[in-house]
């Protein structure tokens, strides 16, 4: 999300150092022990749940049924080719349909008041039989006020909706298309281990113009799939008439973005990756809503309430957007209804949900801060109706499609997140490690490198909440964002534009770019998380930051696009950072480091700024130290053998400097060390040590 520089995330108190597992057990013996208050919150939670859950069953059938109102919203087509349309407009005198169809006559096509604010229109074949309105017919509902206004609006339940290029608002476009898509494969298997590429359609291509699926398809899938990711998080999908917004700002939630092509390309686009064994995730935002009303769902029945909670509590005041009634049935039923919509039209695989912790608390994570006291999530400004919302969507989606991964982006640090519903969880299935990539950015802006103070890089990685999985980054699209920039420029700044090419010797700055660039992204790649992601173009070092067309760039698309020339260019050293990312995610499919329990570290010398922990049946040595080389340097294992070099950041192919010989075998002595029964020296074979770096 594009605001969550206004939280801060601090580390959490000692009880979560502790390797206690989260079962029902300890909460018991914790929250009694510690609060009472606070286990019977947790107890609460799942009550309110239960009973929601029950509710929906009861009321609607079953919540297979209750969660597939898009089958019975909008506009549907009968076999005979009848259309019935259905709205909930609880606000609405009355509600007319409008559009190319009645040329555009206002009050020629009259809903029928329903039960609860529903309301219904039928509308018979023609004479020929064809259904009475056509594919791609521009259409508008209107709305009648209770003060007698006339207002016109695109169905919640719009499919798609379209612009043209001098048109103000968005349109909305009846989707039928006489052909509808047919998938050809089939959902991939679940990864243990998720490696998750970041990705924006529009802004996938080095031209200074909007990509389409299409073009994503073609050019970039085989890239995510070369590289070894096996899960591809697509952003601004969901249709967001502001393009700056960075798909946050949405306007029509079941409709695919027609900015990048028609619901078919994308379609296509899912098929595609599917075939290439790579899994997809929306990042989904039922956290609030454009603030827009003539192609948003703002004052959809001319009234605050629909949807959104009236009066304040309705607008988010740093986003200016609207924020959703949990509460409400009909707000349920449409957003659980968006999730099967992704899931069954479209074949996504799960979703990211993005600002949860604006969701989960009445202060929406706006000027406050969480050091982990229990307090801060359990009572009163605690949304339990937001929290309701999200365990029934987990609950849900895991029911119905057991292999769906849900990732929330949460940065309170909301204990038992993703632990499952029956424990008192919210059941999600990771988290993102929020506070990693800020650590990054903070350090390359503020610590000289003798300075790098490593124990506590490690506690930011390593301290997360123990039986909840986290998925960490080094850098994600919010470091990418104008104001901010990526690593690698971070790293390189104005360097990158003349000093980039592998055919002339490195200057210190590249050096120590490229070097750190490799380091940064391994560790937090093997110590950080059981899940890691990389937003698309910072694989290779993309340079500068991201900035979308807007009035304060003079529309420019410069800055809104990934320049993947860059890593196609032979002589230059993008490839080298590309090379190492792509072998680091194909040792982690060879060892599975990222489904294995977390690393044990070993070592953490400050002085020498030496790191060594073990993960998965390997052991990972870092050394950071600006100047020092080390010969015969001493490292701890458990497992007695024989250690060969898999993955070298040293290598020449990576930009290294080609000082290990790769083939080199260790073999332990059973010397005690560092808390490990065996041992055994690194030492580097060939001597030539770059002593000079500092001098
Ligand atoms: C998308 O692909 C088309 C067809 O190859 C090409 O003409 C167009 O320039 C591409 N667009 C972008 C933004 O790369
Ligand atoms: C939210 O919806 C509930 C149920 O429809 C309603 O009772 C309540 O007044 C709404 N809250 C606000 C602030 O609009
Ligand atoms: C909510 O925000 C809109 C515009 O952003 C404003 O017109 C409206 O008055 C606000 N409502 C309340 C109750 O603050
Ligand atoms: C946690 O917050 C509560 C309520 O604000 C306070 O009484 C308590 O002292 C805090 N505990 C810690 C360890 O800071
Ligand atoms: C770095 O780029 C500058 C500007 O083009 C050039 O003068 C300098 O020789 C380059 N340094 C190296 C080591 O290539
Ligand atoms: C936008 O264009 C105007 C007129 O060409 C120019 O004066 C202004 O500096 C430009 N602004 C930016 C941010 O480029
Ligand atoms: C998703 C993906 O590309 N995975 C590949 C990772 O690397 C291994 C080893 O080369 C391949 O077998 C996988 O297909």
């Amino acid at each position: 999300c594009f605001s969550t520089t206004n939280f801060v995330e601090k580390s959490h108190p000692d009880l979560l150092n502790e390797a206690w597992v989260w079962n029902v057990f300890d909460l018991y013996f914790l929250f009694v022990y510690f609060c009472p208050a606070l286990y019977l919150c947790r107890d609460f939670r799942y009550k309110r749940f239960a009973e929601r859950l029950a509710q929906l069953e009861e009321a609607e059938g079953a919540f297979d049924y209750f969660t597939l109102s898009y089958r019975s919203f909008g506009i549907q087509r009968r076999s005979d080719n009848g259309l019935v349309l259905r709205e909930w407009a609880p606000g609405a005198e009355a509600v007319f349909l409008t559009g190319d169809f009645n040329s555009w006559e206002k009050q020629s096509h009259p809903f029928t008041q329903k039960e609860y604010g529903k309301w219904e229109l039928y509308l018979s074949p023609k004479v020929d039989k064809s259904p009475a309105i056509k594919h791609l017919t521009k259409l508008k509902l209107v709305v009648l006020t209770k003060t007698g206004e006339y207002l016109f609006r695109i169905s919640p339940w719009a499919k798609y909706v379209t612009k043209t290029l001098d048109a103000i608002t968005y349109d909305w476009t009846h989707w039928d298309p006489p052909q509808p898509y047919q998938f050809q494969h089939p959902r991939p298997p679940r990864p243990s281990s998720l490696r998750i590429y970041e990705a924006h359609v529009g802004i996938s291509s080095p031209e200074e113009k909007i990509a389409s699926y299409r073009n994503f398809t073609r050019d970039v899938l085989p890239r995510i799939k070369d590289l070894g990711y096996n899960c591809v998080q697509l952003m601004a999908i969901m249709e967001h008439a502001y393009y700056a917004s960075f798909g946050y700002q949405v306007t029509n939630f079941f409709a695919a973005s027609s900015r990048f092509g028609t619901p078919d390309d994308l379609k296509h686009l899912v098929d595609t990756a599917h075939s290439m064994g790579i899994t997809v995730l929306l990042d989904m935002v039922h956290s609030h809503a454009s603030s827009n009303t003539e192609d948003g769902l703002n004052y959809f029945d001319g009234t605050d309430s629909c949807f959104f909670h009236g009066g304040s509590r309705g607008n988010h005041s740093l986003w200016g957007s609207r924020l959703f009634n949990y509460s409400s049935w009909e707000v349920v039923r449409f957003l659980l209804s968006n999730l099967r919509w992704w899931m069954e039209e479209y074949h996504f695989d799960g979703f990211r949900f993005d600002a949860v912790t604006s969701m989960l608390y009445h202060h929406h994570g706006i000027g406050t801060s969480f050091s982990g006291n229990y307090s801060e999530y359990f009572g009163i400004h605690v949304d339990e109706d937001a929290l309701v919302y999200l365990m029934l969507a987990n609950h849900i989606l895991h029911k119905l499609y057991p292999q769906c991964i849900t990732v929330a982006e949460d940065v309170s640090g909301m204990p038992g997140l993703c632990r499952s519903i029956e424990e008192g969880g919210l059941g999600f299935d990771y988290r993102l490690t929020m506070a990693v990539p800020d650590k990054w950015i903070q350090v390359l802006k503020e610590v000289r490198d003798e300075d790098w103070d490593l124990k506590n890089i490690v506690q930011t990685l390593t301290n997360r909440r123990r039986g909840e999985a986290s998925i960490t980054y080094a850098e994600s699209h919010d470091q990418a964002l104008v104001g901010d920039k990526s690593l690698a420029f971070w790293l390189m700044d104005k360097e990158m534009y003349t000093n980039m090419s592998a055919l002339t010797a490195m200057t210190p700055v590249i050096d120590r770019g490229i070097q750190l660039h490799k380091l940064i992204r391994l560790l937090t790649h093997s110590l950080g998380g059981e899940g890691y992601l990389n937003f698309m173009g910072n694989e290779f070092g993309h340079p500068e930051w991201l900035d979308f067309p807007r009035k304060g760039n003079n529309e420019s698309y410069h800055y809104a696009r990934r320049q993947f020339n860059l890593v196609d260019i032979e002589h230059l050293r993008y490839r080298q950072l590309y090379a190492f990312d792509r072998d680091m995610n194909l040792t982690e499919d060879k060892y599975g480091w990222l489904a294995a329990g977390q690393a044990a570290v070993t070592t953490l010398n400050q002085a020498d700024k030496v790191i060594v922990f073990e993960r998965s049946n390997l052991l990972f040595i870092f050394n950071f130290h600006p100047c020092n080389s080390y010969i015969d340097y001493r490292v701890a294992v458990e497992h007695a053998g024989k250690y060969k070099i898999k993955l070298n950041s040293d290598e020449l192919q990576y930009g290294g400097h080609g000082r290990l010989v790769q083939d080199t075998e260790f073999f332990t002595e059973p010397m005690p060390f560092n808390g490990r029964a065996q041992s055994f020296l690194v030492m580097p074979t060939h001597v030539s040590l770059n002593k000079q770096m500092c001098s």
